[in-house]
Parts: structure tokens; C-alpha cells; sequence
């Protein structure tokens, strides 16, 4: 299987996470994807690509064009400001507040974003930008005929939304992953989203469309996050409905579960019959994550990319999340061949 890879991730290198009030330094950090690429090497999973630079347009297609501008401009502004910290929201829209966006940067983080443990920093933006840039290679590839390709993405991408950052995600990846398969000729395409926390971005984005199929596996969200999106009754709108699946589950869910849920979705997958699957790859499913609450373990990973082959769609893996950083590069891998079948 190929990889799409750039070292251009390390950009993202952010020293603050708000975590448990203090700060903290990331889960999300660069050696996330270095023990992902060693253990692609080690274990000869196949050739590693370097992306090309698609543009801008394909982000376009999903993304707000002035929440892109504010990505850009993010630390350029709070830098203006001379604060000694990295740049984090603390005041947002909510309920029954002005929805208009502010000038000031503090405001307009606070518009922007989800979630307020994501840090922006210098160099953010550009590792956005080319993440998705190894998505959208990814898309070529397959287009050009590999049954399964790995976007090795950081910074991850699903909890990005048309205008909302947050959840360590500025771009959706795999929504601009979908949407360039659809603007190639694809008349329908699923996801399939086995992070641990729900696709809340990627959701929201097709949420109107019947394009695009959407299934998530994840963290109940009255006790996980991203806390307000992912649960079992929100099934789509207006074009949309019948093609948005949540499959919430408590804590503790082990394999046996899980696989029933996946299961379940893979035959949402199957019915609708897309031209392409792109697979938001998360491995914060497993027992030892740090931030997670499910019980998968190591073996339990090559026997669901066994069953996610087993739909014999060409298929896009992209990364999203997994803290546990000793297991990622192996949890990773074991979905990558248990696909291939090796
Ligand atoms: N108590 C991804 O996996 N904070 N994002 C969780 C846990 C945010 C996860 C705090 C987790 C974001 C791509
Ligand atoms: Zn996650």
C-alpha cells in the first residue's frame, strides 16, 4: 500500500494544550506520525510519496473562503498583539449572542473556534494546508487505480467544520478527500469514521447531502468529546436524511461491540454503494489511549481492516487521532495489512 507522507507536518508543533486547567503539552504532538512512518517502513507496508500541491480550490469546496483567511492570518495577528502565550479562544458565541465576526483576534478565535484546547501557533497553518494537500494526493492515487492508499495527515482533520476549528483539527481532510473523489467522477461516497471521538466536522458538512454517506463510531457523547454532536437520532437533513449514522457507545466498550457497530455500518456502506470509501483512520480506540475510553486491543485492529476490505471499495485511509504514542505506529499499521490481507 502506498503513503503519502511530508515532513512538512512537524510545523505543527504547538507547546500549550488546555488540558484539565493547566497547559500542557499536546497529545497531538509531531512524533505521532514519526513512529506512524517508522513502523510503515519497518514493516514494508510499500513505497512513501511526497504530495503534490492541489491547491486551494478543493479546500474551497468545504471550507468557508474567510475562515481559510483566518487560518492564514491567526498568528500573524495574535503575534500583533504581542502576547506571550500561543494563541487560545476564551470567549464565544453563545447562545443568544451576536454571531457577527469580530475584528479583534481574540474575537475572532473565539468565533472560529469548537473547542478551546487547540493552540495555534506559528506554523499551523502550513501543516493544515499540506495535510490536506496529502489527502488530496491521496485521492489521485486511488483515482488512478490503488485499492487502498494511507494519507498519513497531521494535523488530523474531522472535528474541523465549514468554519470551526478545534478538537486538534483545522481542515477536514477526509471531507476534502470525499468532495475531490465526487469533483473526479464519483457520483457517491462514504465515510466511515473509527476515531474514537465523533466526526462532529465531517458530519456537519455533508450533513444536508445524500452524496455523501457519513458513519461514526465513537465516544458517548454525553461523556466524550466533542460533547454536543454524535448522537444516535441525528440521521441527516433534508437531502440528507438517512445518510448520517452514529454509532455512540459508553465506557469501557470493548472489540466484541465495537465490531457490531462497524458491522452495522459497513452494511449502511454497502446499500448505498458509493464509488469510493475514505476511512477517517483514528486509533484512540485503543485500551492504553491517554484520552480515550474504549478497550480495543492490538490484534483487534488487523481484524477490522479485514472487514472494511471486505467491501471491495477503493479505499482512502486517513489519519486522524491515537495518543497512545509507543502503540500508535503499530495499532496504525495492523488496520493498513489487516486491508491488505498481509
Ligand atoms: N478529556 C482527535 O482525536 N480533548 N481529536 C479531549 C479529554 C480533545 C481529539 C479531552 C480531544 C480531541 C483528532
Ligand atoms: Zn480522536
Amino acid at each position: 500500500m502506498k503513503t503519502i507522507y511530508t515532513e512538512k507536518h512537524r510545523l505543527r508543533n504547538s507547546k500549550t494544550e488546555l488540558y484539565g486547567g493547566q497547559l500542557v503539552e499536546p497529545f497531538e504532538r509531531p512524533s505521532r506520525a514519526e513512529y506512524i512512518l517508522n513502523r510503515v517502513q519497518e514493516t514494508q507496508l510499500g513505497p512513501i510519496l511526497d504530495p503534490q500541491d492541489l491547491g486551494f480550490e478543493p479546500i474551497y469546496k468545504v471550507h468557508d473562503r474567510h475562515y481559510v483567511k483566518f487560518l492564514q492570518s491567526a498568528w500573524e495577528l495574535w503575534q500583533a498583539e504581542e502576547f506571550l502565550g500561543e494563541a487560545i479562544p476564551t470567549t464565544w458565541p453563545a447562545r443568544r449572542m451576536s454571531h457577527r465576526v469580530p475584528e479583534f483576534i481574540e474575537g475572532k478565535l473565539g468565533y472560529y473556534a469548537m473547542a478551546g484546547e487547540t493552540s495555534i501557533s506559528d506554523g499551523t497553518w502550513e501543516a493544515a494546508y499540506w495535510s490536506s494537500q496529502v489527502a488530496l494526493t491521496g485521492v489521485q492515487k486511488v483515482l488512478a487505480g490503488s485499492k487502498g492508499v494511507f494519507a498519513l495527515c497531521r494535523p488530523p482533520g474531522h472535528h474541523a467544520a465549514i468554519d470551526m476549528y478545534g478538537g486538534y483539527c483545522f481542515l477536514n481532510n477526509a471531507a476534502i478527500a470525499a468532495q475531490s473523489f465526487l469533483d473526479n467522477g464519483a457520483r457517491r461516497v462514504a465515510i466511515v469514521d473509527v476515531d474514537f471521538h465523533h466526526g462532529n466536522g465531517t458530519q456537519d458538512i455533508f450533513y444536508k447531502r445524500q452524496d455523501v454517506l457519513f458513519a461514526s463510531l465513537h465516544g458517548h457523547p454525553t461523556d466524550a468529546f466533542p460533547h454536543f454532536l454524535g448522537y444516535a437520532d441525528e440521521q441527516g437533513e433534508a437531502d440528507g436524511v438517512g445518510f448520517n449514522h452514529n454509532y455512540p457507545m459508553k465506557s469501557g466498550t470493548g472489540f466484541d461491540q465495537w465490531r457490531e457497530a462497524l458491522s452495522d455500518a459497513l452494511k449502511q456502506v454497502s446499500e448505498f454503494a458509493p464509488d469510493a470509501l475514505v476511512i477517517s483512520l483514528g486509533v484512540d480506540t485503543f485500551e492504553n489511549d491517554p484520552i480515550s475510553f474504549f478497550k480495543l486491543q492490538s490484534p483487534d485492529f488487523i481484524t477490522y481492516g479485514a472487514d472494511i476490505a471486505q467491501l471491495g471499495l477503493p479505499t482512502l485511509f486517513v489519519m486522524e487521532g491515537g495518543y497512545d504514542i509507543g502503540e500508535i505506529g503499530v495499532n496504525t499499521v495492523n488496520v493498513l495489512q489487516g486491508f491488505e490481507g498481509t
